[in-house]
């Protein structure tokens, strides 16, 4: 099994590994390739627009990161093409189709950028430019495999014309129409070798033989050869996304247990199919399925009495029944609390979160999918939803509240810690005093939260802009309050603010804490945000290229949710990829 994904950056070991084994097999397979080149990839990866063209790898992996091989491509965007530098395999691979689908998703690249036409060169095929049988063999082996993909060689021009650069090998200029059907116009031919030519032979080539060779293309439209080694082609089907370009989505399917039958609580069950609905709709998504983690990650960040006491005691509830503490002690000189319901109010900040049965269980199931989340991204995802209640960023080191049991959130954020630098960006309409508990002291976990102004809005004791963080983590914990009557704009100067925060910590991962309840009209907030805005949001953030989990927080009205969510997603789509 192999996969294959776009690797743009070298943030996670993952990336870093992968870009490795690129340049190694570079080394051992294109001798001609200086070595200043090879060094230059990643910086060209995560700066493409530097250069003049802009440069995308993708590789073929087993999903630990094991490359099978590569395609190194150059997309041009204002003259509308795309350029193969680099196709190829390692060399402990046989085939077994992976240049194919390396090359099938350069030709899906393409397509979704809106180009017609994809280039590359390929060694000739022709018995008088290959005095070696086995050369002309394998070259025309080559050129059949291009041939069954689409592609074909141009002719009647001098671009095979042996050049400094290439002095023993004639390599033609391959046309690949991506199933368009259209012809190739003399213009848009001469506009692209002349920009092939000076970009992949500045060095070598004089800028008369570039004209002489731009020169050469007469016909209108070029002439590509016909099909010499096949009959006729399967066109390709073009994904309306390529696959690893989707966004990947993990729902907690079980989350419905948890479900508190009182019409003014609003954290329920529909919200998550409201939001499944509309994202259900586009193409923009791939679901994961959950997988299941153990305890340990929990008890990284929870105290391991108060996860025990939360199980125990909801196992205690009869079923249909909710245990909704009533007694909460100001912990000074208290006594541990024994693991019955009556004791409930030890690790409970507010009276929102009922313990029964089914809210462990559901909140076990979110902690599972968020982590999902977090190993997808590991193994080289760009971005996860996690979908998910009850929501968790209320539940710190070793209480619960506000809906919230288990921080999701803050436990995804601490497995991906041991692969870099982590930043939680909590967008969440009240403060998220969980997280900034859980990671108080630490440097390595950057919490930020933009949230209403606690002075006067829950979780009232938290959220102020004076909690910095302490020892190591002084610094690294950012409050931003906003007042209570706030629109979209003044929404996006705070996410402006917590951006910069974030290129001064330079996290390898973005966790976001997507509250929907910034929505205007939203029955527990305040805030106008409309759908345009989540969008904006969106975008600022998608452009920031952070491998980036987002974790499904607050947000009640179900007439916008899905909305919502898919507008911020979109946007961060965009934000990103376009
Ligand atoms: N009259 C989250 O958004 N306030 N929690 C309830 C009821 C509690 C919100 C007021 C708000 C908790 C995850
Ligand atoms: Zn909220």
């Amino acid at each position: 099994m192999f996969r294959i994904r776009r690797v743009q950056d070298a943030l996670l070991p993952i990336n870093r590994f992968a870009i490795d084994q690129v340049q190694q097999i570079i080394r051992e397979q294109f001798d001609d390739m200086s070595d200043a080149k090879i060094r230059e990839i990643p910086e060209k990866l995560h700066n493409p627009m530097k250069f003049d063209f802009m440069t995308l790898l993708f590789v073929c992996d087993d999903r630990k990161g094991r490359v099978k091989g590569f395609a190194l491509f150059s997309a041009e965007p204002t003259l509308g093409f795309g350029f193969l530098d680099l196709i190829a395999l390692s060399n402990s691979t046989k085939g077994g189709g992976v240049g194919a689908a390396l090359y099938q998703r350069v030709q899906e690249e393409c397509v979704s950028l809106g180009f017609n036409w994809l280039f590359f060169e390929s060694m000739s095929d022709l018995e008088q430019d290959n005095p070696d049988r086995e050369t002309l063999k394998s070259n025309r082996k080559r050129m059949r495999f291009y041939e069954q993909l689409g592609a074909r060689p141009v002719m009647n021009t001098l671009y095979q014309r042996p050049r400094k650069a290439n002095a023993n090998n004639a390599y033609f200029l391959m046309a690949d129409d991506l199933d368009s059907g259209l012809g190739l116009d003399k213009s848009t031919a001469k506009n692209a070798v002349q920009a092939i030519l000076r970009r992949k032979y500045k060095k070598t080539l004089a800028e008369k033989l570039t004209l002489e060779i731009v020169n050469s293309f007469t016909d209108d439209p070029v002439q590509l050869r016909a099909l010499t080694y096949i009959k006729q082609r399967q066109p390709h089907v073009y994904p309306s996304i390529p696959r690893d370009k989707k966004i990947q989505l993990i729902v907690t399917d079980g989350h419905a247990i948890h479900h508190i039958k009182s019409l003014d609580y609003a954290e329920q069950p529909v919200r998550v199919s409201s939001i499944l609905e509309e994202l259900d709709k586009t193409d923009l998504f791939e679901r994961l399925a959950r997988k299941h983690f153990s305890d340990k990650h929990i008890l990284a960040v929870h105290d391991r009495r108060f996860v025990n006491y939360f199980k125990e005691v909801a196992m205690k509830i009869e079923h249909e029944n909710s245990l909704i503490p009533d007694v909460f002690p100001i912990r000074k000189n208290v006594n541990q609390p024994r693991n019955v319901p009556s004791h409930a109010g030890y690790y409970c900040i507010d009276i929102y979160s009922p313990i029964n049965r089914n809210a462990y269980l559901a909140a076990r199931e979110a902690v599972d999918a968020a982590l999902t989340g977090a190993s997808a991204i590991e193994s080289g995802s760009q971005f996860v939803y996690a979908l998910v209640r009850p929501p968790g960023h209320h539940a710190s080191y070793d209480s619960f509240g506000g809906y919230c049991y288990l921080n999701s959130t803050a436990i995804a954020a601490h497995y991906l810690s041991h692969y870099g630098r982590v930043a939680i960006l909590d967008l969440d309409y009240h403060h998220g005093n969980g997280q900034q508990d859980i990671f108080y002291r630490r440097d390595d976990v950057l919490t930020i939260s933009i949230h209403a102004d606690p002075a006067v809005e829950y979780p009232y004791f938290s959220g102020y802009k004076e909690e910095i963080g302490e020892g190591a983590g002084k610094g690294y914990n950012l409050n931003l309050p906003l007042k209570r009557d706030i629109d979209g704009p003044t929404h996006l100067d705070a996410i402006r603010q917590a951006i910069k925060r974030l290129n001064q910590f330079k996290p390898d991962v973005l966790v976001i804490a997507l509250g929907l309840d910034t929505a205007q009209n939203d029955p527990s907030g305040s805030w106008k945000l409309l759908i345009d805005d989540f969008t904006n949001n969106g975008q600022l953030l998608g452009k920031l290229r952070y491998p980036t989990l987002i974790v499904q927080e607050g947000g009640y009205d179900c007439s916008v949710l899905g909305k919502n969510a898919l507008a911020f997603l979109s946007g961060l789509w965009s934000g990103y990829y376009r």
